[in-house]
């Protein structure tokens, strides 16, 4: 059985529908701290609170429900990790060392957790970043990432756990709303040039930043996870990428189906945060050794996203 740990997330959502289309319904596990996602509930599979933080819980669950696969997928993300900088990097550190115990003693077959391409930093080679360079994050959500990477290669060079981690973009989605990121922008412009045909950018017109369809992060995910643990060279976490843009060139794409659609910059604390981050990603690796490609380019998300967005809200 395949436990999902943060299920309601922006990844936790689209991740356990498309485990469950593969594994089953019941065979999937979704919990969360906080009550079951609308999306879930519609899916009516297994659901139950609970708090990655209360280990004797989360170590009851794995051993009572015989679960072999775990995801852990809550997360403080980086822009609220910066506003309480002990609690975000509390939960997101303990969190992952909790399950990495449970995991090693119930003998857990495989986890996966993710890391991001926010585990780099300034100093960090900013264009087609290598999988090997400069890793100096400024952002708590930065540093837990890469401590966290570090602590899986450990468990998996001392324990033997199979653990597989991908350093995602930025995830553009319009299933479940994302939480506290520096990339929402590229959500929320969608919905705005939907509803007002208008939208105020959070970040400078020309702030270039790797950027993913959550159709292909959700992919990459199960294909990772489904590669023969031979190919699976890198245990720290892959890099992936698919795309980069800037908000100016989302603007564009969407003035392509929204002629009047209008956009201004209004960059705020999190313009920081993304000029940090590198520009372009190099994923070569992941698409050597576990055959990686991406399916969307922007125009093509582009489609769907606005296409997805009228039906949730009825227009
Ligand atoms: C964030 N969406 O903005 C996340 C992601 C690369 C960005 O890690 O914090």
């Amino acid at each position: 059985k395949i436990l999902i740990i943060g299920a309601g997330g922006q990844i936790g959502v689209e991740l356990t529908l498309a485990l469950r289309d593969i594994y089953g319904r019941n065979n999937v596990i979704a919990t969360d701290i906080k009550e079951e996602h609308p999306i879930l509930k519609a899916d009516n599979g297994p659901f139950m609170n609970l708090d990655v933080m209360d280990f004797k819980e989360v170590a009851k669950v794995i051993s009572h429900q015989n679960i072999t696969q775990v995801y852990l997928l809550a997360a403080i993300l980086s822009a609220t990790g910066e506003s309480k900088p002990i609690w975000a990097w509390d939960i997101n550190m303990q969190s992952l060392l909790n399950l990495l115990e449970i995991c090693r003693e119930n003998k857990v077959k495989k986890f996966y957790w993710p890391s991001s391409i926010a585990a780099f930093g300034s100093t960090t080679p900013g264009n087609n970043t290598p999988q090997h360079t400069i890793v100096e994050p400024t952002t708590v959500y930065g540093i837990s990432k890469y401590a966290g990477e570090l602590w899986c290669q450990y468990y998996f060079n001392r324990y033997g756990l199979d653990i597989r981690s991908l350093r995602y973009p930025g995830l553009i989605s319009w299933k479940s709303a994302p939480g506290g990121g520096t990339t929402d922008y590229a959500i929320d412009i969608y919905i705005e040039a939907l509803k007002k045909k208008h939208f105020t950018c959070f970040l400078a017109e020309d702030t270039y930043l790797p950027m993913m369809y959550m159709n292909d992060a959700i992919r990459a995910t199960i294909e990772l996870m489904e590669a023969p643990a031979d190919k699976i060279k890198n245990r720290m976490a892959y890099n992936l990428s698919s795309m980069s843009f800037s908000p100016k060139e989302v603007a564009e794409s969407i003035k392509k189906h929204i002629p009047d659609f209008t956009i201004d910059y209004a960059p705020d604390f999190r313009q920081q945060i993304a000029a940090s981050w590198p520009q372009s990603i190099d994923d070569t690796e992941a698409r050597t050794d576990w055959n990686w490609k991406p399916e969307f380019d922007l125009d093509k998300m582009t489609v769907d996203m606005l296409e997805n967005i009228k039906i949730k809200l009825g227009l």
